[in-house]
Order: C-alpha cells, then sequence, then structure tokens
C-alpha cells in the first residue's frame, strides 16, 4: 500500500486533515485503531470555536453542523457573589457553536466514505517507521496480517496513548506537563437543557457546568476527587450535587433524568515539543491535551489542522517546504496560548485542596474584576471564541 499522507488515529484531528487535503488531491490513508462505532460511542468535546467550524464548512462537511449545531453568543458565570453574562457578540463579534464531537466525527466518516479514500479501523500495533528518513511507512496488522503502508509523510493524529509521539526520540522530546488535584465527573442525560447557553459555576463546593448537545440532550459536569469513579456517583446523588453548585435561580429550571452516559476524566494539561520529527508530524492530543475548562482540546487540535493542511497543499501543490520546516513552531505558539487559557480558567473556577484563606480571597476577586470588568470580559472573550490561527 502506497499514500502520499498516513494518518494514525480516526479522531476529528485524523479524519478532519484527510478531507481538507482530500479536497485539494492530495492522498491520504487513515489507520484507526478502534471500530468506527467505538470512536463514535465516546462523548467529549461540545463547543465548537468560530476557526474549527470555519474548517469543517472548507472541508465541506458543514452542512449538518449549520443546521443542528446551535449558535451560542455569550455564556454565564455564577459564584458566591453573584451570577454574570459574557457577550462574545458583543465583545468580539464572533461567537461559538455548540455541536458534540460525537457528531463532529459522525459527519467526517460520512463525508470520508462518500470520496471512497480508505479509512481502515480495527488497525493494530502501528509502528511508524523510518520516519528521520528518506522513505517513511507505517507498519500494522489488518485483517488477520501484518501491513505495510509507505507514504511521504506521517501524521500522528494518534491522540495522547497513540504510538506517533512515543516514535520520536526521547532525547528530541520536551514534554511539559502540569496535573490537577481534581477531575470532572460528566454525564448525559436526555432533558431539556437548563438554560439557553453555557452556565459556569464557581460554587463553595466546587466547580460545576451545565452544557449541551441540542433541545433534548444535556451535559452536565462537576468536580469531583481524582479517587472518584463513576460507580460512586448514582443519578440522584449527581443531581444533588449539582443542585447544590449551581444558582437557586438555574435549579429551579433543572429537569433531571436517567444518565445514558457518565465518566470521569482527569484534569491535566501537557505539550510535547517538537511537533515533527523527520517526516513525521504531530497534531491534536498526540501532542498536546488541556483541561476542558475553557474548551480548547478540540478547538486547538483544529489549529494544528489548519497549519499541517495548508503546510501539506503548499509542499505538494506548490512544491515549497517552508510551510512544513514551520509547522512546529506555529503550531506551538497558538498551543502555549490556549494551555494559558485552560489553565487560568481551571484556577479561577475550581476549588483546590490546598487554597489557604488568602487564595480564596483572591480567586473571589478575579472572578468580581470579571464580573465588572469588560477589558477582562473581552480577554476572557477572544480566547473563548478563538484566538486567530
Ligand atoms: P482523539 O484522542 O480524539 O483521537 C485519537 C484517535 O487515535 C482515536 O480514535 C484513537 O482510537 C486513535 N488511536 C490511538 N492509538 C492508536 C493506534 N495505536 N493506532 C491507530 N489509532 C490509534 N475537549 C473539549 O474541548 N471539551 C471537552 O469537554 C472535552 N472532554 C474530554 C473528555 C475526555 C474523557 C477526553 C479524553 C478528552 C476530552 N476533550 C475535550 C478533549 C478531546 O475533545 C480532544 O481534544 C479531541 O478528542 C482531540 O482529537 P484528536 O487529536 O483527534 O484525538
Ligand atoms: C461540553 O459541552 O462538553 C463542554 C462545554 C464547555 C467546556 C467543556 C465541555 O468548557
Amino acid at each position: 500500500m502506497r499514500t502520499q499522507v498516513a494518518i494514525v488515529g480516526g479522531g476529528p484531528s485524523g479524519m478532519l486533515l484527510s478531507m481538507l487535503l482530500h479536497k485539494q488531491g492530495i492522498d491520504t490513508i487513515v489507520l484507526e485503531r478502534r471500530t468506527r462505532d467505538y470512536v463514535l460511542a465516546r462523548v467529549r468535546a461540545g463547543v465548537l470555536e468560530t476557526g474549527f467550524a470555519d474548517l469543517m464548512r472548507e472541508a465541506g462537511v458543514g452542512e449538518r453542523m449549520d443546521r443542528e449545531g446551535i449558535i451560542h453568543e455569550g455564556a454565564s458565570f455564577a459564584h458566591p457573589g453573584g451570577q454574570f453574562r459574557i457577550d462574545f457578540e458583543k465583545l468580539t463579534g464572533r461567537h461559538v457553536m455548540v455541536y458534540g464531537q460525537t457528531e463532529v466525527n459522525r459527519d467526517l466518516f460520512e463525508a470520508r466514505e462518500a470520496t471512497g479514500a480508505t479509512t481502515l479501523f480495527e488497525c493494530k500495533g502501528v509502528k511508524p517507521r523510518d520516519i528521520d528518513g528518506e522513505q517513511p511507512f507505517l507498519t500494522f496488522l489488518h485483517g488477520g496480517k501484518m501491513n505495510r503502508l509507505d507514504c511521504d509523510f506521517i501524521v500522528g493524529c494518534d491522540g495522547f496513548h497513540g504510538p506517533c509521539r512515543q516514535a520520536i526520540p526521547e532525547e528530541v522530546r520536551t514534554e511539559y506537563e502540569k496535573t490537577y488535584p481534581f477531575g470532572w465527573l460528566g454525564i448525559l442525560s436526555e432533558t431539556p437543557p437548563i438554560a439557553e447557553e453555557l452556565i459556569y459555576a464557581a460554587s463553595e463546593r466546587g466547580f460545576a457546568l451545565c452544557s449541551m448537545r441540542n433541545e433534548n440532550l444535556s451535559r452536565y459536569y462537576i468536580q469531583c476527587r481524582l479517587s472518584d469513579s463513576p460507580e460512586d456517583w448514582d443519578d440522584d446523588t449527581f443531581w444533588e450535587e449539582l443542585i447544590r453548585r449551581i444558582p437557586e435561580t438555574a435549579a429551579e429550571t433543572l429537569v433531571t433524568g436517567p444518565s445514558i452516559e457518565k465518566s470521569i476524566a482527569p484534569l491535566r494539561s501537557f505539550v510535547c515539543e517538537p511537533m515533527r520529527w523527520g517526516k513525521m508530524f504531530l497534531c491534536g492530543d498526540a501532542a498536546h491535551i488541556v483541561p476542558p475548562t475553557g474548551a480548547k482540546g478540540l478547538n486547538t487540535a483544529a489549529s494544528d489542522v489548519h497549519y499541517l493542511y495548508h503546510a501539506m497543499v503548499q509542499h505538494f501543490i506548490e512544491s515549497d517546504s517552508q510551510g512544513l520546516e514551520e509547522y512546529s513552531a506555529r503550531a506551538l505558539a497558538r498551543i502555549w496560548k490556549t494551555q494559558r487559557f485552560s489553565w487560568w480558567m481551571t484556577n479561577l473556577l475550581h476549588r483546590f485542596p490546598e487554597q489557604t484563606e488568602f487564595d480564596l480571597k483572591v480567586q473571589q476577586a478575579e472572578l468580581a474584576f470579571l464580573a465588572e470588568n469588560e477589558a477582562a470580559q473581552r480577554a476572557l472573550a477572544e480566547n473563548y471564541v478563538g484566538l486567530p490561527y
């Protein structure tokens, strides 16, 4: 087998990149470890930056998103001192789109299948080979036999646990990591959302987030201990705790119901530098992880895709490799800004076990300043709707 760009991972990064390159006549093959259904069963991101939505449209995959996605022009923030709304549209002229990552991946799978391009599911033991040589290739088990895929370039869209980042020699890689002393317990329920927009709550009992997927599918999160497991939280216990953490006015409109998905995600920040080694590039969670507080995980994967897509087009169509040379530095410059914003939002809205009384007073003052200062709100809004690519 041979292709121009071999993509490891059929999540949103890999599928969006493959569709964008396909539209430019650049051949790709996607190798995915899991089944198609397994990938679609994962419940993850829900908020798309303007840039992500534009990339979906550019890939020719934006029609259902534009029809079923929900435009959000702002979000509310609740804290012991009160509740306030930040108007993204007024402050930045832009908004976000609420449309679940599951639906993004479904649209990308269907669009790719319609092109007839190759996506292989249930590929085991994918291994990048000769990535710093002239003829990179991948080996993998599929259909009961070992396979080889020769290519011009490999793109690791294989998430945090994939093999591509590890294929960069340890002495070449610099990895930055920060772990947070809590996780997010998330549930999905087939109930109408509590409000028209998201509510981020920084309560004395810990963080909570009221989000949604559509008018009858709600997504809620509460900060929980790292030692917790979903089994520790039956639905009634979850709803009771959520009600304690959100404003009374919101709690009055809460419609509870059975959870159809319940999971805990630990919060951490991670960046690998560089995002290129020889003929292999990293994209998305393969290179970086952010706490979901600022809704930047999926959206930062999209900016990597944007940079790499344009660099690949420049190389294959204009025979100019400058974009590929600059990819890692350009992607990392924006990645660190989203790392900062996600770290800042997480510190602003969560209770930390080791917080002192002074720390709490400073946190409350930060929230009070955000509630009253337009410049502070504009800074949050610019980051939330998406910094420029
Ligand atoms: P992904 O991890 O989505 O996809 C990588 C793909 O590579 C997977 O399909 C995997 O099966 C495949 N793969 C792995 N190893 C392989 C191998 N050896 N061979 C072949 N394929 C392999 N972001 C937000 O913005 N908001 C959120 O609320 C949010 N919640 C999250 C909750 C959880 C539990 C997790 C883990 C992440 C969450 N994120 C959230 C971040 C998430 O949305 C990621 O940013 C997004 O999935 C990144 O997409 P990819 O880079 O494609 O990586
Ligand atoms: C979600 O809807 O899953 C979501 C929304 C905003 C966030 C994190 C997750 O900051």
